[in-house]
């Protein structure tokens, strides 16, 4: 076998979602900062990504995780987080498969039954508290970067759609718009997984042509890819979402950043308050349980500390390789 990369992988899924951990054949990113390499690798090294996340390794709702040496002394392991929509500065259903993949296969020293391991990530450090029984991680508690509402019950005039939406919009890591399904006038259900899908690349179109967000202490961080349907009767103890992702797929986890943003918005309409658990489920059923266990300020903004837990599962061990001859060596979309 001829091979002009190979990439040692452990693959895992987080309440339904893939996270593919890159553990070996990457190397080091440039970069002093992990959002310094997350930068570096989108300009120069994206071709990776693509080999690793698109068909015929991966497939159109493919993500992953490569595993970095720190760059803050405070930390056990950088971490690239690479999906089909590019290079996210935080994503939480990867931070779980991630410290699961990290316990599971011994790569940290692992404490029953509190495993902690302290993650350097593009969007600040996330710290994973992993409940751990019999050398299986049962169940991870992670951390999150602060997390703030930037605007509540904005409207919207989305060309694509004829009409005007009324949506919130809140960063848990990344930007997420958030709309009542009512809004668009589709039924939560799988069935018209397609129709909600064009609404939601619509309504991320306009948002990002119209009124784009921009984090004010991260660089890079100014676009929302994520529109998170709220079914009807979800409240602050239960959501139930259907999370719509550029360019084209929905998350199968019920997403961590998401359900930070999430309770973010929450918080700001004063419907959830501190130290009380919130349940966000996904298209899929899939949950996560969220909590706010503290408050700061990013940039000038009130911004809320939340915490995510939830299950993830190893499901294969794997060496990706690239022969020189191979006709698709970024992969390809379809
Ligand atoms: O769990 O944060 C998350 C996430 C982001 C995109 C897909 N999952």
């Amino acid at each position: 076998m001829r091979a002009t990369r190979m990439f040692q992988a452990v693959d895992s899924h987080t309440e339904g979602m893939p996270t593919r951990v890159i553990t070996g054949g990457m190397g080091v990113i440039p970069g002093a900062t992990m959002n310094e390499r997350r930068l570096h690798f989108i300009a120069h090294l994206d071709h990776i990504r693509k080999l690793l996340v698109n068909e015929p390794r991966g497939h159109s709702a493919m993500s992953g995780a490569i595993l970095q040496p720190p760059t803050r002394p405070d930390a056990d392991f950088g971490v690239l987080y690479i999906e089909v929509s590019g290079c996210l500065p935080m994503c939480g259903h990867g931070t779980i498969g991630v410290a699961t993949v990290l316990v599971e296969t011994g790569m940290v020293e692992v404490v029953e039954p509190r495993t902690t391991i302290r993650l350097d990530t593009p969007a600040g450090l996330v710290v994973a508290n992993v409940a751990v029984k019999d050398g299986r991680a049962e169940h991870v508690t992670l951390e999150n970067v602060p997390s703030y509402c930037d605007r509540l019950d904005s409207t919207i005039v989305v060309p694509a759609l004829d009409r005007e939406i009324t949506y919130s919009l809140a960063f848990g890591g990344n930007f997420y718009a958030m709309v009542d399904l009512d809004e668009i006038d589709i039924r939560f259900d799988r069935a018209h997984k397609q129709e909600i899908l064009t609404a939601g690349l619509a309504i991320m179109d306009a948002i990002n042509t119209q009124a784009p967000p921009k984090h004010p202490t991260i660089d890079g961080v100014d676009h929302c890819h994520h529109v998170e349907f709220i079914a009807p009767g979800s409240d602050a103890t239960l959501s139930r979402h259907a999370m719509a992702i550029h360019p084209g797929w929905f998350d199968r986890s019920p997403c961590g950043t998401g359900t930070s943003a999430r309770m973010a918005e929450l918080h700001a309409r004063g419907e959830l308050p501190l130290h009380q658990d919130f349940v966000n489920e996904s298209f899929i059923g899939s949950r996560f349980t969220g909590r706010l266990i503290g408050e700061t300020d990013v940039g000038g903004r009130h911004a809320v500390l939340p915490t995510i837990t939830g299950r993830a599962w190893i499901t294969g061990f794997g060496q990706y390789v690239l022969d020189p001859t191979d006709p698709y060596p970024h992969g390809f979309e379809f």
